[in-house]
């Protein structure tokens, strides 16, 4: 079927399994273990009611919004997300001209299929990237790839990602024999190619700490920082008491791709909401993982969240239709949020808040 006629986030990973390769699939579907946590990320979502109120207007609705001071259409953002060109040959760039048509954040995976240069290359005026960083035990291999994206001006700010100082044990992956390398574009030989079948993650820095390596990164960029990977309240109270260079957390698991069993964004942020609820003043607060729905990403901002970001789905409109299919993942998104927030009577994102949601039974997980 046209990419068009798919109504939903179901539809289309149905779509995209039928047309990708085994490998492609195994790559996107995979997570750790047992994948309960992938799986508790999406229902996670469905365990919180919303709670709507009736009589009044909402003619006008915008789900317009600011993330680290960029402006942009809508809160969804493509999360990083590794080796697009595996499921199409558009790649990172493709997913790129999607977001400029949506005036949407894309964040480029520090494993993208494609160089960062390619892939900002046609960016529309006003279009905002970040890029997201593995710290390689080879640090100088590091600060080449920092210094490169320091001179894009597109690239609005820097993602560290903290969730995995090794990788999960990913048995999809492990059982086709052919692990993805997660070796960046951006220094293999090849340039642009994906790079399969080495060894996963080997290079990658496990030893960061708080101190050493946010030192190590202001020495060598002056972009906002963001960290990716905050699981705890207590990890998301010290990175806000860094927040002359952190600027926001993305509240993630690694879409269940890392620690099983770890758990999803919304139970985070009840847990900031409780133990250290000024955080949301000091730092800016994004989540990701198992966000299907517009009204997933309603209750992400009810709880706090401004930024919410999608991993698989933009991969899967992708291996499903080119820019076309990751046109139509952002369009359905979008809508339904939409949607959502006139059934709730609301206009505008910043109007959501616990008011409208009930996480008794979140609560009770
Ligand atoms: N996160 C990163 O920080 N860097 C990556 O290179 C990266 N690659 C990923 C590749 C795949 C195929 C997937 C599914 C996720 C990847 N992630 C990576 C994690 C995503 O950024 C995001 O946290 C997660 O996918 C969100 O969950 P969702 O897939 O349920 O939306």
């Amino acid at each position: 079927p046209p990419v068009q006629s798919l109504l939903n986030m179901d539809e289309i990973e149905e779509l995209a399994t039928k047309k990708a390769s085994k490998k492609a699939w195994a790559y996107y579907y995979s997570a750790a273990d047992d994948k309960i946590t992938k799986r508790f990320n999406t229902e996670a979502f469905r365990s919180i009611l919303l709670r709507p109120r009736v009589f009044i207007d909402c003619t006008e609705c915008s789900l317009e919004t600011t993330l680290l001071g960029n402006q942009v259409s809508m809160p969804i953002y493509v999360a990083p997300a590794a080796q697009a060109r595996l499921g199409h040959p558009s790649g990172e760039a493709g997913i790129a001209e999607a977001c400029g048509g949506f005036g949407a954040l894309q964040i480029i995976s520090n494993s993208a299929s494609m160089t960062p240069e390619q892939i900002v290359a046609n960016a529309v005026p006003g279009q905002t990237f970040g890029w997201q960083l593995y710290v390689q035990d080879d640090r100088t291999k590091s600060e080449k790839m920092i210094a490169r994206v320091n001179k894009l001006s597109a690239i609005k700010f820097l993602v560290l990602t903290l969730d995995t100082p090794v990788m999960g044990k990913r048995e999809d992956d492990q059982r086709g024999g052919n692990v993805i390398n997660e070796l960046t574009a951006m220094e293999s030989p090849e340039g642009s190619e994906p790079v399969p079948e080495k060894q996963v993650f080997a290079g990658f820095d496990p030893s960061l700490t708080w101190t050493e390596t946010l030192a190590w990164l202001a020495k060598h960029t002056s972009l906002p920082v963001v960290l990716k990977g905050i699981q705890t309240h207590e990890d998301a109270y010290i990175a806000a008491l860094h927040n002359s260079q952190v600027k926001g957390i993305v509240l993630s698991n690694h879409g269940g791709r890392s620690l099983d069993t770890a758990p999803p964004a919304v139970h985070t942020l009840l847990e900031m909401r409780k133990y250290c609820p000024e955080v949301f003043d000091k730092v800016e607060v994004w989540i990701d993982g198992g966000v299907r729905r517009g009204t997933d990403v309603v209750k992400a901002l009810c709880l706090g969240a401004r930024g919410v970001g999608l991993g698989r789905p933009p991969l899967w409109g992708l291996a499903a239709g080119g820019v076309d299919g990751v046109k139509r993942t952002l369009q359905i998104l979008a809508d339904e949020t939409k949607t959502c927030m006139r059934l709730l009577g609301v206009q505008r994102l910043d109007q959501l808040g616990m008011q409208h949601i009930n996480t008794r039974l979140l609560e009770q997980q």
